[in-house]
This record gives C-alpha cells, sequence and structure tokens, in this order.
C-alpha cells in the first residue's frame, strides 16, 4: 500500500476507528478513510494488519510501502506527539498518566458494550447493563463542572468515550435502561461531546441505520427487550 496521505484503514461500525478519526479531525490533519468489511477482510488487509483488526493507519514513505500503525491508542499516541495543532494530552506526567488510564476504562466500557449489544442471553444482558452501569456512576465520580472530562479543553479521554456515549444514543431509544438516571454530569458530558464536530466526523450519516442493522443481525437481546418495552 503506498498513501500520497495519512490513511484510516475504517469499518463503519468500529468505536475504536472513530477514536483515531476524533484525533486527526481535532489535530486538523487531511486524511483519507479506507472503508472495509470486517465480515469478508480483503486478503491485503490481513497482510498488513497482525489482529486481523482496524483501526489502522498507514503513514506514506517516500517511495516505498506504507508503514502501518495498529491499535487505536497507539495510533492516537502518535498522533499527539507528530502532529502539531492543540495537545490532547495533558502536559504533567502524572495526570497524562490517569488520562491515559481512564483511556483503558473507555476500552473496557467498549468491551461490555459489544456484549451488551449482540447477546441473546437475557441473563448476560441484565449482567452487562448492571456492570455499564457502575461503570458510569464511577465516571460521573470522576468528572468535574465540565463540559468536558478534564474541563474546558477537550482531551484524548473525551475521544475515547464519545464513541461509547454514541451508542447509547440509539441504544436508549430502544430500551430505557436506567444507567443514565442521577447521573448530571455524565449527562452533560455526553451532550457537549456529542455535538464536537470532530465527533460528528467520526462516523457516517447512516450510522445508526446501520448499528440498527448490525442489532437485528444478532438477534440481539436489546432489541427483544426493546420491542417487549414497545
Ligand atoms: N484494541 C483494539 C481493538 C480494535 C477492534 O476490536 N476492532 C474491531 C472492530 S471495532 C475489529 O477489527 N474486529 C475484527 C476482528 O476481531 O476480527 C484497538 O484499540 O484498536
Amino acid at each position: 500500500m503506498q498513501s500520497e496521505k495519512l490513511t484510516l484503514v475504517s469499518h463503519y461500525l468500529c468505536p475504536y476507528v472513530q477514536r483515531a478519526s476524533i484525533v486527526l479531525s481535532e489535530k486538523g490533519v487531511a486524511f483519507e478513510r479506507h472503508y472495509i468489511d470486517l465480515a469478508a477482510k480483503p486478503d491485503w488487509f490481513l497482510r498488513i494488519s497482525p489482529l486481523g483488526k482496524v483501526p489502522l493507519l498507514a503513514v506514506p514513505q517516500a517511495g516505498l510501502d506504507d508503514a502501518i500503525l495498529f491499535e487505536s491508542a497507539v495510533i492516537c499516541e502518535y498522533l499527539e506527539e507528530t502532529q502539531s495543532g492543540t495537545p490532547l494530552h495533558p502536559a504533567d506526567p502524572l495526570t497524562r498518566g490517569r488520562h491515559r488510564g481512564w483511556m483503558e476504562f473507555g476500552s473496557s466500557v467498549l468491551a461490555d458494550i459489544w456484549v451488551y449489544e449482540t447477546t441473546k442471553d437475557a441473563d448476560q444482558f441484565e449482567a452487562k447493563r448492571r456492570a455499564l452501569a457502575e461503570k458510569f456512576a464511577t465516571l460521573e465520580q470522576e468528572l468535574g463542572d465540565g463540559p468536558y472530562f478534564a474541563g474546558e479543553d477537550f482531551s484524548m479521554v473525551d475521544a475515547a468515550f464519545a464513541p461509547v456515549f454514541r451508542y447509547f444514543e440509539l441504544f436508549e431509544t430502544l430500551f430505557e435502561s436506567g444507567m443514565f438516571d442521577r447521573l448530571p454530569r455524565l449527562n452533560a458530558w455526553r451532550k457537549a461531546l456529542a455535538v464536537r464536530p470532530s465527533v460528528i466526523d467520526a462516523a457516517t450519516e447512516d450510522y445508526h441505520e446501520r448499528l440498527m442493522l448490525f442489532l437485528r443481525r444478532h438477534d440481539a437481546c436489546l432489541l427483544a427487550r426493546g420491542k417487549l418495552a414497545a
């Protein structure tokens, strides 16, 4: 693969891709997106993706094949180190370390969401609903006056959580989970992230239709609970 610009190898629904896209946009970097079908991974993709996962960032190298970065956190850190624009990590090493920890916390929330949105097992669904509610309550304790995770400035932690909250824009219309009850700071944070241009641009306009199709294909409990509640 020889690209002219940074290229983000993507999937329409992948939250980790959205993280990288948000950071690229926040840094004002011109980049291309290349969407692939994860249900039928192309050979060229399997050759360059060690884990067979998106996102990948293809970094042009004069006269050579692109250098490939994999893992969203690594891609975000690389962009932070190489691109000008407002830093998205705090300057203080201790605070930066704490932010990295919260990004990992965001990844654990995404792992819970994967089960929550795909399971057909009602007990597992309820266990994940509780796990997510507990994690959101933990986050509520960590938040200040906002509008973002660390106050006035948008940070990597915001980029990590915006794709988390995007899921619930649809999920909560299907099934009122109660997860966001009595969490005023978290709800204000969700709202602030949802209108940020970099966050809006990280997914296509038909994201919710695609997500709905995904839920139907999995015959997910979330959808059945929604139907029962309707
Ligand atoms: N830890 C990885 C997770 C990436 C990931 O799980 N990507 C999913 C799509 S959201 C994927 O490519 N799955 C394909 C597969 O596992 O076969 C990251 O942060 O980049």
